[in-house]
């Protein structure tokens, strides 16, 4: 039986910061790690109570700030099926982490009456981190959060966020017949692992391919990934591994630098002939890229990854010959126009659009039969519904290539984590897809050309009074604005743009694309200027190229 009567104790050993509000945003709670020793101690509290709001099942909890700066940490729990917490739980975690110390335990009292929470129950929760400097400290608090409700707690030390994931799938469907895997980094290894040498054995050996690892956790995860395939179809050199040195966690490395600013990191030499990846700093994002014949940087980012797993996918579907089941693609605002029209018209497969965060694509994906989502900036996976498993388990084969389809199918779904996004995943993904079509990065590149594209920032005044509707790409305050941005936008080719507020920053997002460069950059300026003047700019107007 859980009882509050310790709470009181732990919490006045973790003091919310007077001045401070804590909202649980697309991906958690994240801001400066040095403030959150509360609001992880309180989660601590939280993730035990949702796991016996589920009966005991396993709730995770991840200590990281992926790609933000060093300095910066956060805090995100995982539901029983390793997927991203429910909606309707995120404002508790807002609403205990901006309790006084002393209504923390009454608080937590009304949240388990709302949810009718069984308080006999055991909770049971694991929990990892990243190698940030302020991981260590929030851990300790998260502890004594977990230890204060006596939940049955499991420290998975340093790991990825897709690997804690992955485990918290692992031990809720163990001995079901939606078994995962082995909870451990070595299961996770064996699993990967197994099913990509699966699909390749067989095929020519693959050249190197580079990796940035963003001087984060996916470093050592990579090397230990790679020492368990022990195999020279992946032969991987990493860079930027120092998550020793203070100051170089996505410091101009990892996928979102190379995403933003368009180029390689100033620390990896770009060689022609040559294959490169980077992971962001929890290794949940993954983006390639290479150097063209005349030496000039090639983005292969997430619409080129989801483009070129929809298209196996699809082609697989139909050698093996079963009929009805539908492969779809889910992308955000973000997603290049020249992506979508690929999709669309060269790949005749259906699209969705859906709310910038993984949790909505993940939702969004789950009502097709195999949904590739992808972020474009390298977040993304594969779902197989239960209609697609029931219809591969139904398949009958009728020739060997239908059979070898099939079993290929059932290994795809072996080497994707369904349960989020990941890099390490997504990368023996794309690693497989290239080596069974025997295609270099530029003869992926080569089946659509990105219109050039570009995103700016605009910090306003209050962030609040921007609304959107249409997977967020028109605005439906402040009023007039969209009607401005249309106007805009109407005098480029191929133009598109849109506004959103971002869901991690304060500040206010503005994407342009357009047929050149120019028009590209021109358009993105002029609607972030309107923005800034119609909507309580603040700072300097963006003016770069006007
Ligand atoms: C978070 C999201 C990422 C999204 C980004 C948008 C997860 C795990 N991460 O990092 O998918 O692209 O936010 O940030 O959902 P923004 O709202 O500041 O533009
Ligand atoms: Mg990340």
């Amino acid at each position: 039986m859980t009882t509050f009567s310790k709470i009181a104790e732990y919490s006045a050993k973790h003091p919310k910061p007077a001045d401070k509000t804590f909202a649980y945003g697309t991906a958690g709670f994240r801001t400066l790690g040095d403030t959150l020793d509360s609001t992880v101690f309180r989660v601590g509290l939280l993730a035990a109570l949702r796991s016996q709001s589920k009966e005991g099942k396993t709730i995770g909890v991840m200590i990281t700030a992926s790609h933000n700066h060093e300095r910066d940490n956060g805090v995100k729990l995982v539901d029983p099926m390793g997927e991203m917490l429910q909606q309707s739980w995120e404002g508790y975690c807002s609403e205990i982490a901006n309790a006084s110390d002393e209504q923390v335990a009454d608080i937590l009292g009304s949240i388990a009456k709302a949810e009718a929470v069984d308080l006999s129950v055991t909770p049971r929760v694991v929990y990892a981190r990243d190698t940030r400097p302020s991981g260590p400290a929030l851990q300790a608090a998260l502890e004594d959060g977990l230890a204060a409700l006596n939940a049955d707690a499991t420290n998975y030390g340093i790991v990825t966020t897709p690997q804690l994931h992955y485990f918290v799938r692992c031990l809720n469907t163990a001995g079901t017949p939606a078994t995962y895997g082995e909870p451990s980094v070595s299961g996770y290894n064996h699993k990967y692992g197994q099913a990509y040498l699966r699909l390749v054995n067989g095929k020519p050996h693959p050249s190197p391919l580079f990796i940035d690892a963003a001087n984060g956790v996916g470093a050592p995860q990579v090397r230990s990934l790679a020492a368990a395939i022990n195999s020279p179809y992946f032969n991987i050199k990493v860079f930027n591994s120092d998550t020793e040195t203070l100051g170089k966690l996505n410091m101009d490395c990892g996928a979102d630098y190379v995403k933003s600013n368009q180029r390689q990191p100033p620390s990896m030499e770009l060689q022609p002939d040559r294959r490169y990846c980077s992971f962001d700093g929890d290794a949940d994002r993954i983006v390639y890229y290479y150097a063209d014949a005349h030496g000039a940087f090639r983005l292969l980012d997430g619409d080129k990854i989801s483009t070129l797993i929809a298209t196996y996918l699809r082609d697989l579907v139909v050698t093996a010959g079963i009929d009805d089941l539908q492969v779809g693609v889910v992308q955000t605002a973000y997603a290049n126009g020249s992506s979508t029209s690929y999709i669309k018209d060269t790949l005749q497969l259906p699209t969705s659009f859906s709310k910038t965060g993984v949790k909505y694509l993940h939702h969004e994906a789950e009502k097709m039969n195999i949904g590739v989502y992808f972020e474009a900036n390298g977040h993304g996976t594969v779902l197989f519904n239960t209609g697609a498993v029931a219809k591969l388990q139904q398949a009958t084969p009728q020739s060997p290539a239908q059979a070898d389809a099939i079993e290929r199918l059932w290994a795809l779904r072996d080497l994707i984590n369904e349960s989020v996004g990941d890099a390490m995943s997504d990368m023996l993904l794309v690693e497989t897809i290239l080596i069974c079509k025997g295609w270099s990065l530029s003869q992926w590149d080569a089946a659509y050309s990105d219109l050039p594209s570009r995103l700016l920032k605009v910090v306003v005044n209050d962030r609040t009074i921007f609304n959107t509707t249409n997977a967020e790409q028109t605005l439906t305050s402040p009023k007039g604005l969209q009607e401005h941005v249309d106007v805009l936008v109407k005098k480029y080719p191929k133009g598109r743009s849109f506004v959103r507020p971002s869901g991690t920053e304060d500040a206010v997002r503005v994407y342009a694309e357009a047929a050149t460069r120019a028009d590209c950059d021109q358009l993105a300026y002029s609607v972030a200027g309107a923005v800034f003047d119609k909507a309580g700019g603040r700072g300097d107007r963006p003016s770069e190229f006007l």
